[in-house]
């Protein structure tokens, strides 16, 4: 199996939580496509719970950036962005991993309405005026959230340099690259990902979830990309 050891500790662990993090059934996505199984990054809600997550973020950040945080870093990311809402605790509890770690480095959020008061604007935490960024975001389904929050930065006067994604869903895009192929391509930039759909298909393999990984294929088959 291809899957890292932090992919397959997270699925047991978003499997195994009170409430479970990862489902199998019938959902409508955002997309509109009927999905067998959902991830609600959500329910990463309690403290150990989500340093669970940010540990598994963490530890895929560093190996794509492995200098990132660092004095001397000229070519890593400077500023992680995380997109309203569910962007916002990621970028804050990641950074802090970062730092416990030994790497310093600047997180930023949007808010969803503008402030017209105060300090005014729509972006909150450090400035992506000039720097390189690194977008922090939960799924990648079709793109359109991730193409919004590179709008983001973009407007907020950065540069978007990579992408990481707690869950690649390894879904079809507009024709037929993956969403993250389109997504690399159009932007120029990798899409890392800390989870990717076959690390759950390989996982209910392990576990002989014959079900479960049946309805998966048979998604697969429909809107996959091919592997
Ligand atoms: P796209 O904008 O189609 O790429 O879908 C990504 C968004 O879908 C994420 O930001 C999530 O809000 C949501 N989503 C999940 O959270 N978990 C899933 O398993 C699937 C989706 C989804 O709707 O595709």
């Amino acid at each position: 199996s291809t899957s890292t050891d932090y992919a397959s500790t997270l699925i047991a662990l978003s499997l195994s939580s009170s409430q479970p993090i990862l489902r199998f059934g019938t959902f409508t996505l955002k997309s509109g496509r009927q999905s067998p199984y959902f991830f609600n990054f959500g329910l990463f809600n309690t403290g150990a719970l989500l340093h669970s997550l940010t540990s598994a973020f963490a530890d895929a950040i560093l190996a794509s950036y492995p200098s990132i945080g660092l004095p001397s870093a000229t070519d890593a990311p400077e500023v992680l962005f995380g997109p309203a809402y569910k962007g916002i605790p990621l970028v804050a509890a990641i950074s802090t991993e970062l730092a416990r770690r030994g790497r310093d480095v600047g997180y930023c959020y949007n808010r969803k309405e503008a402030k017209t008061h105060g300090e005014g604007g729509s972006m909150v935490g450090a400035s992506l005026v000039g720097k390189k960024v690194l977008i922090v975001d939960d799924v990648i389904t079709a793109g359109t959230a991730i193409r919004e929050a590179h709008r983001f930065v973009v407007a907020a006067g950065g540069l978007t340099v990579g992408i990481v994604e707690a869950l690649d869903r390894e879904e079809k895009g507009a024709g037929e690259l993956s969403t993250v192929q389109e997504v690399e391509q159009e932007l120029g930039v990798s899409v890392v990902s800390v989870v990717k759909m076959r690390d759950i298909v390989n996982w209910l393999r392990e576990q002989g979830r014959e079900e479960e990984m049946h309805a998966m294929e048979e998604y697969r088959k429909v809107y996959g990309c091919a592997l």
